[in-house]
C-alpha cells in the first residue's frame, strides 16, 4: 500500500502564490486519487508487492496486462510526481540553490536564471497536461525535459534520469487561481521551491 507523502506545511502556507483551495484540491483531492486508484491496480499484480515505486515505473513494460500497465504508468505516475510536488514545494522557499546543486547548476545551465528560463520554457511548451522536470543523472549531470500526462524521467529515460524537481503544469494545479495564464503560475512557483530541498534529493540521487 502507497501512502501520500503529509505535507510539511499547511494548505494555505502557500499564499499567494499557490492558493489554499489548489493546495486542497490537489492534495486532497487529485493526488489522494492517483494514490487510490494505484493501490487498487496494485491489488491485481501481487508480483509488483514490495517493490519501490521508482522500481515500479522504470519497468512498467514488465505489466503484461495492457490496461493493468496503463492504470499503473498514470496512478502510479501521478502518485510519485506529486509526492515530489508537493515536497518541493515550502512558504520558506524561493532562496536560491547553494552548494553541490548550486554549483552544478551553474556548470551545466551557466546560472540559476539560466535554469529558470529552460525550465519555464518546457513548462510553457507542454501542449496540453504534463510536467517539466529538473533531473540528474549518476554522475550528477541536470537535464530539464518535459513529460505528457503524468509520466516522468523515470519512464521516459528507463531510470537513467531521476527527477529531482517537477513543475506540475495540469490546469488542476493552477486553474482556479491563474485560469488560462500557466505562464504566472509557473514564474509564481519559484517564489515557493524548497532549494534545500531539491539539493537533499540531488545528493542523494546522482
Ligand atoms: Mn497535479
Amino acid at each position: 500500500m502507497f501512502e501520500q507523502a503529509k505535507l510539511t506545511y499547511d494548505f494555505n502556507a502557500l499564499e499567494p502564490h499557490i492558493d489554499e483551495l489548489t493546495m486542497q484540491t490537489h492534495y486532497g483531492k487529485h493526488h489522494a486519487a492517483y494514490t487510490n486508484n494505484l493501490n487498487s491496480a496494485l491489488e491485481r499484480l501481487p508480483e509488483l508487492q514490495g517493490k519501490s515505486i521508482e522500481d515500479i515505473l522504470i519497468n512498467l513494460d514488465s505489466i503484461s496486462d495492457a490496461s493493468l500497465q496503463k492504470a499503473v504508468r498514470n496512478n502510479g505516475g501521478g502518485f510519485y510526481n506529486h509526492n515530489l510536488y508537493f515536497g518541493t514545494l515550502s512558504p520558506n522557499g524561493g532562496m536560491e540553490p547553494q552548494g553541490d546543486l548550486g554549483n552544478q547548476i551553474k556548470n551545466d545551465f551557466g546560472s540559476f536564471d539560466e535554469l529558470k528560463k529552460t525550465l519555464t520554457a518546457q513548462a510553457a511548451a507542454v501542449f496540453g497536461s504534463g510536467w517539466a522536470w529538473l533531473s540528474t543523472d549518476k554522475d550528477g549531470k541536470l537535464t530539464v525535459t518535459s513529460t505528457p500526462n503524468q509520466d516522468n524521467p523515470l519512464m521516459t529515460h528507463g531510470g537513467k534520469l531521476t527527477p529531482i524537481f517537477g513543475i506540475d503544469v495540469w490546469e488542476h494545479a493552477y486553474y482556479l487561481k491563474y485560469k488560462n495564464v500557466r505562464a504566472d503560475y509557473v514564474n509564481a512557483i519559484f517564489n515557493v521551491v524548497d532549494w534545500d530541498k531539491v539539493a537533499e534529493l540531488y545528493l542523494k540521487d546522482k
